[in-house]
């Protein structure tokens, strides 16, 4: 396992496991929660990631016992921060495009509370899988906000308008256990399980075609503003640029051969 040089001070920690770029948010003490040079750091490790061509995919987790508890309110009401429509414009709205945007799949492995914005991070990467203790809090109607991050385009595609409501309007502390059964999550393991499950999760997808896994989910999210006959063409057009690709040529002539595939493309 590689390791980059970092400090216990860094907002965020990166390592890779082989193909798989695990991205730590590293603020425990104040459960992980968003400050401007976490934001800069997660940014830069996104783009990071997406330009190292020996990225596959990536995992994105917190350290401590929590995953990230949304925007640190105490930066929020130091009289020197942005106004707060500002922090979404310049911050929130970028990293929830960019994650939907990376060329590689992205795992959320969530160890514990994902608050606000944290939430809206875990559930806007391509899967989640979340220790059995985590949970997650749509907090902002506690303190007289609306969903961001993405948590309003999020959560109706994931677990429809009733338990959106349901969950944004009560600030109510969903589990891991109850996530899953909703359908808000991928998977639910038991704590000790996590990263290992996360790892061999993030390693089955970087051996891959992950070119074809980022283009599934753009296909998925953009088919929700069409209808069907635009969907349908769409799935035309990316099958047809993919069909070109190296890896699509890889998979059936490995599957002929009856030998495993060796994907590259990204
Ligand atoms: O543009 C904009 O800025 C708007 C954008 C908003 C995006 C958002 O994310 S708004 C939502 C912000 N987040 C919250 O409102 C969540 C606040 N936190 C909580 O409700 C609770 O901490 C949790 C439910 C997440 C966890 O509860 P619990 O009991 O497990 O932990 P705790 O004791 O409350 O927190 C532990 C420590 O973390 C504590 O510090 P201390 O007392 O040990 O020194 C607490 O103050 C700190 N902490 C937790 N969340 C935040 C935080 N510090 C700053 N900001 C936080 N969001």
């Amino acid at each position: 396992m590689n390791a980059s040089p970092a400090s216990a001070e860094d907002p965020v920690l990166v390592r890779d496991q082989g193909s798989v770029r695990v991205i730590t948010l590293n603020r425990p003490h104040a459960l992980n929660s968003f400050t401007l040079p976490m934001h800069h750091a997660l940014r830069a490790a996104l783009s990071d990631a997406a330009g190292a061509a020996s990225v596959r995919c990536v995992v994105i987790t917190g350290a401590g016992r929590g995953f990230c508890a949304g925007q640190d309110l105490a930066e929020l009401t130091d009289p020197s921060a942005p106004p707060v429509g500002d922090l979404v414009a310049e911050h929130y709205k970028p990293l929830a495009l960019q994650v939907s945007r990376m060329p590689v799949p992205v795992l959320a492995a969530v160890n514990g509370v994902a608050a606000g914005a944290g939430a809206n991070l875990a559930l806007g990467c391509d899967l989640v899988i979340a220790a059995e203790s985590a949970s997650f809090v749509q907090a902002f109607s506690k303190i007289g906000l609306v969903p961001d991050c993405g948590g309003t385009w999020l959560l109706p595609r994931l677990v429809g308008r009733a338990a959106s409501l349901g969950l944004a309007l009560t600030g109510e502390k969903l589990t891991a256990v109850r996530a899953r059964e909703i359908g808000l999550i991928w998977q639910c393991v038991p704590d000790a399980e996590l990263m290992p499950a996360a790892l061999a999760l993030a390693e089955r997808l970087a051996a891959m075609p992950v070119k074809a896994l980022a283009a599934t989910r753009r296909a998925i999210d953009a088919a929700q503003g069409l209808d069907l006959e635009a969907a349908l063409t769409e799935e035309g057009r990316l099958q047809a640029e993919l069909a070109a690709a190296h890896d699509c040529r890889e998979g059936m002539a490995a599957f002929l051969a009856k030998r495993p595939p060796v994907f590259t493309d990204r």
